[in-house]
């Protein structure tokens, strides 16, 4: 029987739960019956849900019973299935770090030599540890890795960061950063033509939504002596729409500026005379 919906994994409950949904949500697609079951119907989208440990996501991708999955990629690389990754999701930034006590120097990676070290990401350790031709005991942990040195079971840790607090409250100090992680959206690697088609949808979707948030929608007036100098600023998608203002040889420039160039164009654009800058956020982007 031919597919007529993309199955999709995400996590049940935790730090990936509400940001997935809220993707989904700005991609136009609503989940019909919440994530108190195993799965839903999504509407919006021909979208099955269905929900799950992020550790099982992987495995289950990789056989078939879901087509696509969102995920840590740190996670995503610990359990090392057979999938793909087709897209990073920009939410659930941490890294994959060593830490040791704070107490301790650290002159570079070879004092791990003869460490224990504990971690829930034995796969990724043995990797760092082969690849830096380091000898130590790896450690495997399901949680808590943070107390394992104050309670004599480890003498360093490799662990999930994000801002960290729970290091510094533990008296311990990254010393070397393994992965940037942030959420993915991987996918089986034989998906059926008619699913596959299904998957790239939602991709268009999911990417005009980051590319909206990664830009600003912008107007301004703009003595005419100065047109060049400002549309070479800000020259938009193809380029801006420029408007006449009652006042003459004045012009209301509309553009899209990119997030990260945002600052420093305005400040060159208020030095080349423009005014009234208006700046908007732009909901979806199609280019
Ligand atoms: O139950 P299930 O197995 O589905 O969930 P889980 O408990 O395995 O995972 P969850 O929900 O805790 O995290 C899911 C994913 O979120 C991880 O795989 C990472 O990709 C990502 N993520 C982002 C984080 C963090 N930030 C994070 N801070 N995962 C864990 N942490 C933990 C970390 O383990 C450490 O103990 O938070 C602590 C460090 O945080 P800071 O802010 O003190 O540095
Ligand atoms: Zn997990």
């Amino acid at each position: 029987m031919q597919k007529d919906k993309l199955t999709m994994a995400i996590q049940k409950s935790g730090r990936l739960s509400d940001d997935s949904v809220q993707l989904l949500k700005k991609c136009g697609i609503r989940i019909q019956n919440g994530n108190n079951k195993l799965k839903a119907l999504a509407s919006g989208f021909p979208l099955e849900l269905i929900f799950l440990r992020d550790d099982d996501i992987p495995q289950y991708v990789e056989d078939g019973v879901a087509d696509a999955g969102i995920l840590g990629l740190n996670e995503v690389l610990e359990k090392n299935k057979d999938v793909d990754l087709m897209q990073p999701l920009g939410f659930s930034r941490c890294r994959l770090s060593v830490a040791i006590p704070k107490t301790w120097d650290y002159p570079g990676k070879e004092i791990l030599n003869g460490k224990r070290i504990a971690t829930s990401y034995p796969v990724l350790l043995r990797k760092f540890l082969l690849e830096n031709d380091i000898n130590a005991d790896i450690h495997p942990i399901s949680g808590s890795v943070e107390v394992t040195p104050s309670l004599g079971l480890a003498d360093a840790i490799f662990e999930i960061v994000s801002s960290g607090g729970t290091l510094l409250s533990n008296g311990l100090k990254e010393v070397e950063t393994v992965l940037e992680s942030e959420a993915v959206l991987i996918a089986g690697t034989s998906l059926p033509e008619e699913v596959s088609r299904l998957l790239q949808q939602l991709l268009f979707r999911i990417r005009s939504v980051q590319k909206a948030a990664n830009n600003k929608y912008i107007l301004l007036n703009a003595p005419e002596s100065n047109m060049e100098r400002i549309i070479a600023l800000i020259p938009g998608i193809k380029s801006p729409t420029i408007m006449p203002l009652v006042e003459e040889g004045w012009y209301s420039l509309h553009s899209v500026i990119s997030e990260d160039d945002f600052w420093g164009v305005i400040d060159k654009l208020k030095e080349a005379g423009a005014e009234g800058i208006l700046v908007a956020p732009i909901e979806k982007m199609v280019t």
